[in-house]
């Protein structure tokens, strides 16, 4: 028989090893690779290096980890000016294989891999994997876009390392996701927690029963996703829904991953290391409080990034993990600070607003949120789904949720919004990332 390893096992997956190493060796690495990386950065990347001279700061003036806040910060903006190439610090032949972000507005943003970088890529999606419990002999049904996205390629590589046997089946076409879901015999999925909701819609629309596939986990990552969301998805379905994080600039899905505690995000530290800052004021943060997640790549040689500003809000947990491993967690990040408007003086997140609609029974986690301007004010609607049966009910019952949702959303906004009840099936699906705000301020 094979050997075998999963997360509460003591056999762990070879390349998991970094995931449990002790607390001062992790350190030690980390500051010989940030001094590393500082060099690399500052003797091939153009911007960089103009911008540690202008801070008169050297490579050599990194001798402690906490030396990272001498550093620049690195915006999206830099990646955009820099189109396309402008940040690559090896030469064109070293690099093998290229993806783009798109994101919402101008020119995508273009990362680049060496050999290496791509090995370790593969690396922190096996120990991502391995977070889930998954190992050799899972069939893992990969529905993230394949192409320049990063979730696609990202999981697939990491699948193969892993040794599991990867089902390259791309996002889309839910009729045949579920068909090869069951006749396949998928353990796991990996796809965005929107796209998975859509799934379930749909196979229960195909008269499956959950209880009779053998799928167990979800892998789910590429957007905001609330646990009451997580708690959805596992009462409905019975699997097990684990949360990845990643994001293109760094390296793609695989920076962090939820473990069998389900208790905030593992941080692949040796490669990536992380700091939490006041997004206004720029300041650090203590552990346990929240602010914007700011990261360094600690490996990458194609594209080093230096101090990322993500703009995913967050906060690094300082307790130790019941999972044994040693490299630190921070939240499940529920929203991003450019995600955020504003609504008669008060903040709001859309992420709120998921929190309060899943608080109440015979609402489908289908949800849109739609800004307008009428004579200088802006104005908030958020249009919901609920079950059949609420739309057959009574006018009285119909009132009744609608007031309960109401109140939901009031109690966690502070304010009373445009609530709007629609039919299940009425708000777009989307195969990849939900768009859930729709602006039609501008
Ligand atoms: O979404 C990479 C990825 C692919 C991650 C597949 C996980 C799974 P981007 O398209 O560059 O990369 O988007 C990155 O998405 O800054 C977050 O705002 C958001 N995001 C990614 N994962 C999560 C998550 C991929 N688990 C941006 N929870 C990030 C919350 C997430 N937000």
């Amino acid at each position: 028989m094979h050997a075998q390893w999963n997360d509460r096992e003591s056999l762990v997956h070879p390349a998991s090893a970094p995931d449990y190493i002790r607390e001062e060796q992790l350190r030690a690495l980390q500051l010989q690779r940030l001094r590393a990386i500082t060099e690399h950065a500052y003797a091939h990347q153009e911007l960089f290096r103009q911008r540690m001279d202008e801070r008169g700061i050297a490579p050599a003036d990194i001798r402690t980890l906490e030396d990272i806040q001498k550093l620049p910060f690195t915006q999206k903006t830099d990646l955009r000016d820099t189109y396309p190439y402008g940040l690559f610090a090896v030469p064109m032949s070293e690099v093998v294989r290229l993806h783009a972000s798109s994101g919402t507005t101008g020119k995508p943003i273009v990362v680049a891999y060496t050999q290496d970088d791509i090995k370790v890529w593969e690396e922190v999606m096996v120990r991502s994997f391995a977070c889930a419990g998954l190992h050799s002999g899972d069939i893992i049904q990969n529905a993230y876009g394949y192409g320049l996205f990063t979730g696609g390629l990202g999981a697939h590589y990491g699948v193969e390392a892993l040794g599991a046997t990867v089902i390259p089946i791309s996002g889309g076409n839910s009729e045949r996701q579920i068909m090869v879901m069951r006749d396949f015999g998928a353990t796991a999925i990996c796809c965005t927690p929107s796209y998975f909701l859509h799934l379930i819609e749909y196979a229960e629309g195909m008269g499956i029963d959950w209880n009779d596939l053998p799928l167990r986990a979800g892998v789910f990552g590429a957007e905001p996703w609330s646990n009451e969301m997580r708690q959805y998805i596992e009462g409905r379905t019975g699997i097990k829904a684990y949360d990845i994080y990643g994001l293109s600039e760094i390296v793609g899905p695989g920076v962090g991953m939820s473990c069998g505690t389900k208790d905030g995000l593992h941080i692949f530290e040796d490669h990536f290391m992380i700091e939490i800052v006041d997004p206004v004021t720029d300041q650090p943060m203590p552990d346990g409080e929240e602010g914007e997640l700011v990261i360094t790549t600690l490996s990458k040689k194609a594209m080093p990034v230096m101090r990322y500003r993500t703009h995913d809000i967050t906060s690094i947990i300082p307790e130790k993990c019941e999972c044994g491993r040693t490299i630190r967690r921070i939240n499940r990040i529920a929203r991003r600070s450019d995600d955020m408007f504003i609504i008669r003086g008060v903040n709001i997140f859309p992420s709120q607003v998921e929190a309060a609609l899943l608080k109440v029974e015979s609402t489908l986690p289908h949800y849109q949120i739609i800004l307008t301007r009428t004579g200088g004010m802006d104005q908030m609607e958020v249009q919901v789904e609920v079950t059949a049966n609420v739309f057959s009910d009574t006018v009285r019952g119909l009132e009744a949720v609608h007031k309960q949702l109401s109140d939901a959303i009031a109690h966690i906004l502070g304010i009373r919004v445009k609530l709007t009840l629609v039919e299940p099936n009425t708000i777009e699906r989307s195969m990849g990332k939900a768009k859930r705000v729709i602006d039609k301020r501008s």
